[in-house]
C-alpha cells in the first residue's frame, strides 16, 4: 500500500515540477490553473496523510508552510564578506597592481559581474537536495530564511544533476532581488489596499524575505542569480578551477546566473565592459549598482585571501551615485499637449550620476505638497537611467525659514487663460485650448510625430518658430504652407523647405488610426486607435458612437470612453477634425465590428521589447486579429514577433525557420492591414 502511494506521490510530483517549468521557465503553460490546482491538492492530500513520504523537494514547499515564531541564527562555515568599492579608473588600476603584484604575474584575468542590488544569501544544498537558507547577516552569523527560499521559482529544490555527479555539500551564494516590474505591481496593489508601499526593490526584497509566513513571501514577485561558492564538500566530482566555469556548471544544474558575465584579459577591458554594462541598465529588468570584478583562477582566489570584511581577490567598481544635494532656485511650469501644468525644478546645476542635473520633474501640485517643497530649499535629486530626473525630498534640517512657498498659478503662464483643476484630478490644466500657443505647438509636434501623420522634417524648432510667427495654428494650417513662406525660417534653406512642402502632401495618405491618434485625444494611445480604426471602420462611425458602443471595443474602459465623446462633442473642434479629414485621404481597415481577423489559424510567439507598445497590448492585438499567442516556439508556430534584446526565441525561431518579424516590419504589417480597402 504505501509504495502504491509513494509512487502516486512521486509521479504528482513530477507531474507539478513539468508545469511548473512550463510555466515559470518556458512561459508556455501546459494545463490550467484549475487542473493544477487538482493535482497540487492531491499531493498536498497525501503529504498530509503520509508525512513520513513528504520530501523536502515537493513543489508544496514552495506556497510556504507554517508561519515562525521567529527566524533562527545559522553560523556561516566561511564568513560572508562584503566587497571593497573603487569607483574610478585609478582605484581600477590600484587594485589591478597590488593583484599583480602579490600574484607576481603580469597580467591577471577577471571575471567580471553585474552587481545585483538586492539581498545576499547562502543556500546550501546537500546531495543536491536544498536544506538549508540563509541571510549573510553580519557576515558571519545569518538567520535561517529557508521556508521563505524555497517559495522562490528560480531557486532549484533539487538540482538537475544526478546525486552521484554532485557535490556532498554545496554552498552557493547570490543574491535573491525583486525584478523592477515586480516592484512596480506590487506597490501598485499595495498602495490600492492602502498598505505600505516599498521605497525601492531592494528594500521589497528584503521585506518579503524577512516575513515569518512564508505564505506572504510566496506572494512576492522574487528572483535569484548565483555568483560564488561558500564552502562545498566536493565528493567524487571535483568543482571547476575557474570562477566562470563554476558559475557555469551552477547555471547547467538550474541555478540562474546573470547571463552578462564575461572573462576579459584585462584592467582596459574591465573599464569597456564597465561602460557597457552602464549603458545597459536602464534597459535591465532588475536594479544594479556597479559591477563586481573577480580573479578568475580559483587558486589565485585562494592565493590571495582575505583582509577582515573583503577578499583580496575581488572589488565592487560601483557606478555614480544616482542621488545629489542641490538647491531648488526656481519652480517653472510648463504647458503640455492637453493643457496639463507641470511644475519643473529649477536646480543649482550638480552632477548626479556623472550626468549634470539642472532641471527635475514635480508631476504635479499634489507632488510639492507632498514633499513639503518650498523655494530655496535644499534637495536630493534622483536619475534613475534615461528617465527625467525627480526631487525626492527635502533636507529639513537645513532649512533657515527664508524660503519662499510655491504658488500654483491660476492663470496659464502662457496665454493666461484660467487654469482649472477638476475634481479628484491631480493634474491642473490651461483651459486655452488651442488659442494657447504652448498647447498649440504640442499638438502640432504630436499630429505630426512618427506614429501619427509621420511628417518627415517637421523638426521641433520649426514648429516652435510657425507657432510665433503665427504661421500656423492648428494642424490644418500645415497643409496650407508653401515652399515661399517656409523658407524664411531659420534652419530652413531651399531645398529642405520644398522637402517639407512635398513631405506634408505625402502626409495627407494616411490611416484611420493614425489620424485618430494624431488628433491628440486624451487616453487614446497607438494601439487605442487602431483598435477604434478596426471595430468602426470610418472616422463618422467613431464620431457617432456613445459611450456604450465605444466600451464595445477592445481596450476601451469608460475613462476612454468618456474622453472620446467629451472630445467630439465639442462643435468647434469636431468641424476642425471633420475639415482636417476632408483634406486628407484616410483609409480604413478592411474590418468593421472587429469581425474580420486575417491572422485567424496563426499561432503567434512574442519576444524581447517592444517599444511602441506593451507585451500586452500586443497581444491583445495580435488576438484581435485572430491569431493565438503563445510562450513558446515549436515547428507549428506560424510567427516571432521579436521586439529589442530577443534572446532564445530568436534563436530556436530562427533553427526552426519560423519567419521573424522585428517590430518595424509587425508595424508595417498592422499599417498596410488597415490600408486594404473594402
Ligand atoms: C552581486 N551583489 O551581484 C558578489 N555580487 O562575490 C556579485 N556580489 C560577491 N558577486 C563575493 N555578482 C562577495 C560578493
Amino acid at each position: 500500500m504505501s509504495k502504491s502511494v509513494s509512487q502516486q506521490m512521486q509521479q504528482l510530483k513530477q507531474m507539478l515540477l513539468a508545469h511548473n517549468q512550463a510555466y515559470y521557465e518556458l512561459d508556455a503553460p501546459t494545463v490550467s490553473d484549475h487542473e493544477y490546482d487538482t493535482l497540487f491538492r492531491q499531493l498536498q492530500a497525501l503529504e498530509a496523510a503520509y508525512p513520513e513520504l513528504k520530501q523536502s523537494d515537493s513543489p508544496t514547499q514552495r506556497v510556504g508552510g507554517q508561519a515562525l515564531a521567529k527566524f533562527e541564527s545559522v553560523p556561516h562555515r566561511q564568513p560572508m564578506l562584503s566587497l571593497d568599492n573603487v569607483f574610478d579608473r585609478a582605484d581600477l588600476a590600484a587594485f589591478n597592481k597590488r593583484v599583480c603584484e602579490r600574484l607576481s604575474q603580469e597580467q591577471v584575468e577577471y571575471c567580471c559581474e553585474p552587481k545585483i542590488d538586492g539581498i545576499a544569501v547562502s543556500l546550501t544544498y546537500e546531495q543536491g537536495v536544498l536544506t538549508m537558507a540563509a541571510t549573510r547577516g553580519d557576515g558571519r552569523v545569518g538567520e535561517n530564511i529557508t521556508d521563505n527560499v524555497r517559495t522562490i521559482h528560480s531557486i532549484p529544490l533539487r538540482l538537475a544533476v544526478e546525486p552521484e555527479q554532485c557535490p556532498l555539500r554545496l554552498e552557493v551564494r547570490g543574491e535573491i532581488f525583486m525584478p523592477k516590474a515586480g516592484f512596480e505591481a506590487l506597490n501598485a496593489s499595495a498602495l490600492q489596499a492602502g498598505a505600505k508601499v516599498f521605497a525601492n526593490p531592494r528594500n521589497a526584497a528584503g521585506g518579503s524575505l524577512r516575513q515569518l509566513d512564508s505564505k506572504i513571501t510566496a506572494q512576492r514577485p522574487l528572483s535569484f542569480f548565483a555568483y560564488a561558492l561558500g564552502e562545498c564538500v566536493a565528493g567524487a566530482m571535483p568543482l571547476p578551477t575557474t570562477h566562470a566555469a563554476q558559475l557555469a556548471c551552477l547555471q547547467e544544474w538550474g541555478l540562474p546566473t546573470n547571463k552578462m558575465t564575461a572573462v576579459v584579459a584585462n584592467p582596459e577591458a574591465v573599464l569597456a565592459y564597465y561602460e557597457d554594462v552602464m549603458t545597459q541598465r536602464p534597459r535591465l529588468d532588475y536594479e544594479i549598482d556597479g559591477v563586481v570584478i573577480k580573479v578568475n583562477s580559483i587558486v589565485d582566489q585562494v592565493a590571495l585571501g582575505a583582509v577582515a570584511r573583503a577578499p583580496r581577490w575581488a572589488v565592487a567598481f560601483k557606478f555614480p551615485a544616482q542621488e545629489a544635494l542641490t538647491r531648488l532656485e526656481a519652480v517653472e511650469f510648463q504647458v503640455g499637449r492637453t493643457g496639463a501644468l507641470t511644475p519643473v525644478a529649477r536646480l543649482q546645476p550638480v552632477l548626479v550620476g556623472g550626468v549634470m542635473v539642472s532641471n527635475a520633474t514635480l508631476h504635479n501640485a499634489d507632488e510639492i505638497k507632498r514633499l513639503g517643497l518650498r523655494l530655496g530649499d535644499e534637495v536630493v535629486v534622483h536619475r534613475a537611467g534615461d528617465v527625467i530626473p525627480k526631487v525626492v525630498r527635502v533636507v529639513q534640517h537645513h532649512r533657515t525659514e527664508a524660503e519662499g512657498f510655491i504658488v500654483f498659478p491660476s492663470q496659464c503662464p502662457v496665454c493666461d487663460s484660467p487654469v482649472q483643476r477638476l475634481a479628484g484630478e491631480a493634474i491642473a490644466r490651461c483651459s486655452g485650448g488651442l488659442r494657447c500657443q504652448a498647447q498649440r505647438k504640442e499638438a502640432i509636434r504630436h499630429f505630426s510625430s512618427r506614429h501619427a501623420l509621420d511628417v518627415v522634417g517637421l523638426g521641433d524648432k520649426i514648429v516652435e518658430q510657425l507657432v510665433d510667427k503665427e504661421m500656423v495654428a492648428a494642424p490644418l494650417d500645415l497643409f496650407q504652407l508653401t515652399a515661399e513662406q517656409l523658407v524664411g525660417l531659420e534652419r530652413m534653406g531651399p531645398k529642405s523647405a520644398a522637402n517639407l512642402v512635398s513631405a506634408l502632401a505625402e502626409a495627407r495618405q494616411t490611416t484611420l488610426a493614425r489620424f485618430i491618434y494624431a488628433l491628440g485625444i486624451r487616453e487614446v494611445g497607438t494601439t487605442t486607435a487602431l483598435h477604434l480604426a478596426a471595430h468602426f471602420g470610418s472616422l463618422e462611425a467613431i464620431i457617432a458612437a456613445d459611450v456604450e458602443a465605444l466600451q464595445g471595443v477592445s481596450d476601451v474602459g469608460e475613462v476612454v470612453a468618456e474622453q472620446l465623446t467629451r472630445y467630439f462633442q465639442d462643435p468647434q473642434q469636431l468641424s476642425m477634425v471633420r475639415d482636417l479629414a476632408a483634406l486628407l485621404t484616410l483609409t480604413a481597415p478592411p474590418t468593421t465590428g472587429g469581425s474580420v481577423q486575417p491572422l485567424l489559424g496563426q499561432t503567434w510567439v512574442m519576444t524581447g521589447t517592444l517599444s511602441r507598445c506593451s507585451r500586452d497590448e500586443a497581444k491583445a492585438l495580435l488576438q484581435r486579429l485572430g491569431a493565438k499567442v503563445s510562450g513558446s516556439i515549436s515547428s507549428k508556430t506560424s510567427a516571432l514577433l521579436a521586439g529589442e534584446k530577443a534572446g532564445s526565441k530568436r534563436t530556436k525561431a530562427e533553427s526552426l525557420a519560423v519567419p521573424i518579424y522585428e517590430e518595424s516590419a509587425f508595424w508595417a504589417y498592422v499599417d498596410s492591414l488597415e490600408r486594404l480597402e473594402d
